[in-house]
């Protein structure tokens, strides 16, 4: 059995000892993580401006998912989004481009099912990147962790806005039977919103990866607040 009341704030991975962690690495102590989707705001300059209110309401995690930019593009955003997030003492990191990541010194990379196999990461990226990885399966948990993966994003939980790209729900269930089996932090995906966040919490998340639960808000500062306050 899980513990449901298991902090949803980590600051040591459960079974990973210092020996098998690269003590360069940050730790992954953010219970929110947020996500980019240029395509909810008019202009990039929009987008900074509401990624500047989220910041000031305490998100410590961003990662920059722009998977339609050419890489000259993700890099000049990359580099804003780095000169932000470190005035708030966040970390950055860059969805599959550990390139981009490397050069505007980011603190992580977040991998997809189809980026670079995580133990080639792991070789480029050395103790200067925490790498994330999207895991979809309990199977796709498994071999995240077994490949040296810092922590998991697991989803579709719920219905999300783009259900084509992701597939079906998978229900927290399956966020439950993850993490009775995985020693890294796992953070639920897909269709959070704050009325869920209690639901997650007892499928033990240690924290909660979102987009329009923020992105797609009236007041993104007050929406992050109340997700901030129900995550503590
Ligand atoms: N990855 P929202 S679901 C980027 O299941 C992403 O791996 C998913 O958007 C996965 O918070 C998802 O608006 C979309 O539902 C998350």
């Amino acid at each position: 059995m899980v513990d449901s009341h298991q902090p949803i704030v980590i600051s040591q991975h459960k079974g990973q000892t210092s020996n098998s962690r690269d003590p360069r690495l940050p730790s992954v102590d953010f219970p929110l993580y947020l996500i980019t989707d240029r395509k909810l705001f008019s202009a990039h300059c929009i987008m900074y401006m509401a990624l500047e209110k989220i910041l000031e309401a305490g998100v410590k995690a961003i990662q920059l998912r722009e998977k339609d930019l050419s890489v000259k593009e993700l890099f000049d955003m990359a580099v804003w989004m780095r000169e932000l997030t470190r005035e708030y003492n966040a970390k950055l990191f860059i969805n599959d481009r550990i390139d981009v990541a490397l050069s505007v010194q980011a603190d992580g990379v977040h991998l997809g099912q189809n980026a670079l196999p995580i133990s080639a990461a792991r070789k480029i990226a050395g103790g200067k990147l925490l790498i994330g990885v999207s895991t979809h399966t309990i199977e796709e948990a498994l071999e995240a962790e077994r490949d040296g993966a810092d922590f998991i994003t697991i989803g579709p939980i719920y219905d999300t806005p783009s259900k084509l790209q992701y597939g079906p729900p998978i229900g927290v269930d399956t966020l439950r039977k993850v993490k009775s089996r995985v020693s890294i932090p796992v953070y639920a995906i897909g269709g959070i919103k704050l009325e869920r966040v209690e639901e997650v919490k007892e499928a033990s998340a240690n924290g909660i990866a979102l987009i329009s639960g923020i992105l797609a808000a009236k007041n993104m500062k007050e929406t992050t607040e109340a997700f901030l306050r129900l995550l503590q």
